[in-house]
């Protein structure tokens, strides 16, 4: 007891505390002695687990589930995961040195992202700075560029509050990563919390700037508009505000990353298949919640033979941090996604006729496509086309199914065939582009929405990155049905470099059966090499209670389609 009555706990505790007061719904991790204090505070100490009936219910059920994976990157892919569909910061801690080194793709990824993520580092400790303790590095300047903070917490009694801090951090607009590290003396030390700020944020900030009057006008005035729905009308819980939108306007519309599933897939008004001419055509593009980045052309939108004057864009952002200083031509709506939305949309009081047939137009180049890919969806030719595999896989994804895609080209096919039926359903690495998401977005998945069944599809070279942390999986009992287009190589290096040099190196692989690697860690899974034994093998792993592998091996000729590099 200290004179103000509280006990003294140890930081872990304080870190603990503080991330369950801010709706942490577990810790993933992979042991290290730095960071110790922080699983005996998840646990709830040596009593509870000495009662717990095995080690496994300890770990469960404490005060904050540990989960605990093979490799760092997959802790922060599974918080990351989290963050992304609950909107609620995920949250993992890694072990001092390379623990952290580990984790800095997927805190990177999570940055690209806008993700709301927390991470605590172990730290070598303070009393030994600067004489050659173990795994002493200082982590802060590596992890500062790709953080919205980055600091080490030097007080025992502020790990509460430091805490508290980053998670308020992590989830205000525009989201990301926060990264705290914390000196093991520090952890370890018991005190009692000081008090820190916090911000009051049950009122939602609706507040928007900008020239709202100018994007108006430009709304107003065109007569062939576009919009595209990113991430951050997801993140940003615009969904609602973005459907009203689109009906009111009758605007086509773009999905991109998780702002793909707002519209349903049989909206006639989701054009994604249409962006080319869409993109092209457009006298107005509305881009709400996504970077300009190359997903987007960098935001030059236009004739490639017209006058050479870009399409005018209208930025709508949450933060002014997010301002596209590359696209003079982006008129910038700061603030609340769905407010700018909400505001817009009372602009147009009628449908009108010029946007009505501009959206036919491209609603009927969007079919077109799809009619065009039938043939593909449906190809029964031996080696199987990667596309086939997708036929299969449209009529088994369920609506609210979280799908996840890790790989290349495997995962380009699956941008364009997959629609989700449901915001909040998608999963992709983002512009980063990180191989070995895979397995951590399929963990973060089950923690996030108990009871989902994700796809998990993968190519086999992205496969190579993670896949022991099927362990992981096994261990956590994740329901996933893991798809791997498996066209032994890797094929999105393989293809460029052709086209560049006539010929390709370091770009194939075995044709591993990676079924089996599943099934040696506890899973299930087969091998397909015929297009009709495809659809059969996706129905046996959706009826079993596990993580199963479908291993389809592909035709290592075929390339996706590419329109762009992003370079
Ligand atoms: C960590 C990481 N390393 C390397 C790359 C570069 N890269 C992008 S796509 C790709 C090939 C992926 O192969 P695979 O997963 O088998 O998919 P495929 O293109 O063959 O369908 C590579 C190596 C990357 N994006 N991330
Ligand atoms: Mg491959």
């Amino acid at each position: 007891m200290t004179d103000s009555g509280s006990p003294a706990q140890h930081g872990g505790h304080h870190a603990i505390e503080a991330a369950l007061g801010q709706g942490a719904q577990a810790l993933f991790t992979l042991s290290g002695a730095h960071i110790f204090p922080l699983y005996d505070a998840a646990v709830g100490g040596v009593d509870a687990v000495k009662s717990a009936p095995d080690t496994r219910a300890a770990e469960m059920h404490g005060r904050l589930p540990l989960i605990d994976v093979r490799h760092e990157q997959t802790a922060v892919f599974a918080a990351e995961a989290v963050g992304k569909l609950s909107r609620i910061p995920g949250f993992a801690a890694v072990t001092a040195g390379p623990g952290v080194t580990n984790a800095i793709s997927a805190i990177t990824g999570a940055w690209m992202n806008g993700s709301p993520l927390v991470v605590i580092g172990g730290r070598a400790p303070n009393y030994r700075w600067g004489s050659g303790a173990l795994q002493e590095l200082d982590h802060v300047p590596l992890l500062a560029p790709v953080t919205k903070s980055a600091t080490t917490i030097h007080d025992p009694s502020l790990v509460e509050s430091g805490v508290r801090s980053a998670f308020e951090l992590a989830r205000s607009a525009h989201r990301g990563p926060v990264f705290v590290d914390i000196p093991m003396d520090v952890l370890f030390t018991p005190s009692v919390a000081t008090a820190g700020n916090s911000s009051d944020e049950t009122t939602k900030n609706r507040a928007i700037s900008g020239d709202i009057d100018r994007a108006a006008e430009l709304l107003a005035a065109a007569s062939r508009p576009v919009l595209v729905i990113g991430s951050d009308v997801w993140a940003g819980d615009a969904v609602d505000a973005a459907r009203r939108f689109v009906e009111a306007i009758g605007i086509p519309t773009i999905a991109n990353g998780m702002g793909r599933g707002i519209l349903s897939p049989d909206d006639p008004l989701l054009v994604t298949r249409a962006r080319s001419t869409a993109f092209s055509d457009a006298d107005l593009v509305i881009v709400a919640g996504a970077p300009l980045d190359f997903r987007l052309g960098y935001g030059t939108f236009g004739s490639k033979d017209g006058d050479g004057q870009p399409t005018t864009v209208l930025h709508l952002i949450d933060a002014p941090s997010h301002v596209a200083h590359h696209a003079a031509h982006a008129v910038p709506i700061i603030g609340d996604i769905g407010a700018a939305l909400d505001e817009l949309r009372t602009v147009v009081s009628a449908a009108r006729a010029d946007v009505e047939a501009w959206a036919r137009r491209l609603s009927e180049i969007a079919r077109e496509a799809w009619a065009a890919d039938e043939e593909i969806l449906t190809s029964d030719a031996s080696p199987i086309h990667p596309a086939r595999i997708y036929g299969e896989l449209r009529t088994r994804i369920a609506e609210d199914d979280v799908v996840i895609g890790d790989g290349g080209d495997f995962v380009s096919f699956a941008g364009r065939f997959i629609e989700p039926g449901s915001p909040g359903c998608w999963l992709d690495p983002g512009p980063f582009g990180c191989l070995g998401t895979g397995p951590g977005y399929a963990l973060g998945t089950h923690i996030a929405r108990p009871g989902s069944r994700p796809w998990l599809l993968m190519g086999d070279g992205a496969a190579g990155f993670s896949l022991m942390d099927v362990d992981s999986l096994v261990r956590h009992r994740v329901p996933v049905t893991m798809v791997v287009g498996n066209n032994s190589g890797w094929g999105l290096e393989r293809h460029p470099m052709r086209f560049l040099y006539g010929y390709d190196v370091i770009a194939d692989l075995p044709p591993v059966a990676y079924d089996d690697v599943v099934r040696a860690l506890g899973g299930a899974g087969e091998t397909v090499s015929e297009a009709g034994e495809i659809g059969p093998a996706l129905d046996r792993a959706r009826e079993h209670d596990g993580p199963y592998l479908v291993n389809v091996l592909t035709d290592p000729e075929i390339a996706y389609p590419r329109s762009t590099t992003g370079i």
